[in-house]
């Protein structure tokens, strides 16, 4: 494990030098994001990763899916992090000792064997899972690979679509900002703030060792991260989700007028920012667009799923409409022309902020016509600018009051969400423009030694090298 990342030579071709990340960041079982600052296995990073590792390898790319599934709980989540035994506890915080899985989220039915975190990631694996068994189907057959797989994804499906379902009209939510994969966009600014930070001296960040703090998060976002992961810790991890038996039928909820920081179950004392809420109803709930497209996404990968192993795959597909129409009547925002995040414990409403999160459900091809025309439109004009000012897509609102071109998810490119755009552009007939979006991340990857995330305007590298999505996306391209 401790081989180090062997900068790609100068002669071999693009495709190769992707390739060669890839390889370096195999630990034998998974692949890990980066090296030095991600040093364990994450839950969207291996679905983006075996995306790509299926054109060098199908059965590593089997291989990636399937290890991180041996550490989903019995609830059906799929833990962000799995935790690689064999890396010291203070390369990456948080680390083991701060989720506990094994002990605090023993009535959730983490594994007993590996140590995980307890919150989750956007859902891309049934849509990896697919993609994967497609580069090579007869040795995907031969190994059983759908047939092990599928109903582990369905579990995963079901603790999305049931547990996680707080707002009650069918979207899943997240409950932290790492959930959705965008850890400091400014989406979670507003609804972050009702959250009290936990003391700076409570915890130490080991991804200063290796990020520069310019590029990183804020001590204080960390703080309020820190609180959250551990309040739902405390909580056992659990859910309130409406059709899990959960704070509806303690007759509490949360509705359009409910106060902020009225979380469900909230007593007396409860202030804003939370405290302890042992009822899994915690102070920080947002139903995102990026997260419930990928749901619907591999939803509709499922179905495919589902019928290539000779089931029907038909009430899949309507789950996946069904999910799009409440996509639309909860987030669209018809005047933004994008889609927006529910603060469900902000008084319900839509957070003003536009993020590339809301640009992300134009990769549904069943998206309404003209709400993908709109999409296109505004990934085109003057909040993203594509094509114009910008050659990738920005995280966030180049016009927007937190846009920093560095930092993060506020203001960055990353190529996980350009492929997400990528795939849309040409789903809903742009293909000029996807044609130009494939160009500019083929070279910007390649360019940048596979760069974690680049200033939106100059393609200047940021964060890591060798990211191990980045290369991968990459090489999905050249094919
Ligand atoms: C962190 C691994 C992860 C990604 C997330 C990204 C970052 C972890 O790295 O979070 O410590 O900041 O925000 O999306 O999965 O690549």
């Amino acid at each position: 494990f401790e081989t180090a990342y062997d900068p790609p030579s100068a002669s071999a071709s693009p495709h190769v030098r992707a390739a060669r990340v890839l390889e370096a960041n195999w630990t034998g079982s998974s692949t890990v994001p980066s090296r030095n600052l991600y040093p364990h296995q994450w839950s969207w990073d291996s679905a983006f990763i075996a995306i790509g590792l299926r054109h060098v390898s199908p059965l590593r790319a089997q291989t990636e899916l399937e290890t991180l599934f041996r550490a989903q709980w019995a609830d059906g989540r799929v833990p962000h992090i799995v935790f690689n035994p064999s890396v010291p506890l203070d390369a990456y915080f948080p680390s083991p000792d701060f989720w506990r899985s094994s002990s605090a989220g023993r009535t959730a039915g983490a594994p007993r064997t590996v140590q995980t975190s307890g919150i989750v990631q956007p859902p891309v694996h049934a849509l990896a899972a697919w993609l994967v068994h497609r580069a090579d189907p007869a040795l995907s057959r031969a190994r059983g690979f759908l047939a092990r797989m599928y109903p582990r994804l369905a579990a995963w499906h079901r603790y999305l679509l049931h547990r996680r379902d707080l707002g009650g009209a069918g979207l899943a939510c997240v409950v932290h900002p790492w959930e959705q994969g965008m850890d400091n966009s400014p989406c979670w600014d507003a609804p972050l703030a009702r959250i009290t930070p936990a003391p700076a001296r409570s915890f130490r960040r080991a991804d200063l060792d290796h990020g520069a703090p310019e590029d990183r998060p804020t001590d204080l976002d960390y703080g309020r991260y820190v609180r959250l992961a551990a309040d739902y810790r405390d909580g056992g991890y659990r859910d309130g989700g409406y059709r899990d038996g959960g704070y509806r039928d303690r007759g509490h909820r949360d509705g359009p007028g409910g106060r902020p920081g009225d979380g469900p179950g909230g007593r007396p004392g409860d202030g804003p920012g939370g405290g302890d809420r042992g009822d899994g109803g915690g102070g920080f709930a947002v139903e995102d667009p990026a997260f419930n497209a990928l749901l619907i996404a591999s939803e509709q990968a499922l179905a495919r799923i589902a019928e290539e192993l000779g089931a029907a795959g038909s009430a899949r597909r309507a789950r996946a409409e069904r999910l799009t129409e409440a996509l639309v009547a909860r987030l669209w925002d018809g005047r933004a022309g994008m889609f927006r995040c529910r603060d469900l414990r902000g008084g319900d409403a839509l957070v003003p902020e536009r993020s590339v999160s809301g640009l992300v459900p134009l990769l549904l091809p069943g998206l309404p016509r003209d709400l993908a025309a709109a999409l296109v439109r505004t990934v085109r004009g003057p909040h993203f600018s594509l094509g114009d000012r910008t050659r990738l897509v920005p995280s966030y609102d180049l016009l927007g009051e937190a846009f920093d071109p560095h930092r993060y998810w506020r203001g960055p490119a990353w190529f996980n969400t350009n492929w997400l755009l990528e795939r849309g552009l040409r789903a809903h007939g742009e293909t000029a423009a996807a044609d130009a979006l494939r160009a500019a991340v083929l070279h910007l990857a390649d360019t940048t030694d596979f760069a974690e995330y680049v200033d939106p305007y100059t393609g200047e590298p940021c964060g890591a090298s060798g990211f191990s999505w980045t290369a991968a996306l990459a090489l999905d391209l050249y094919h």
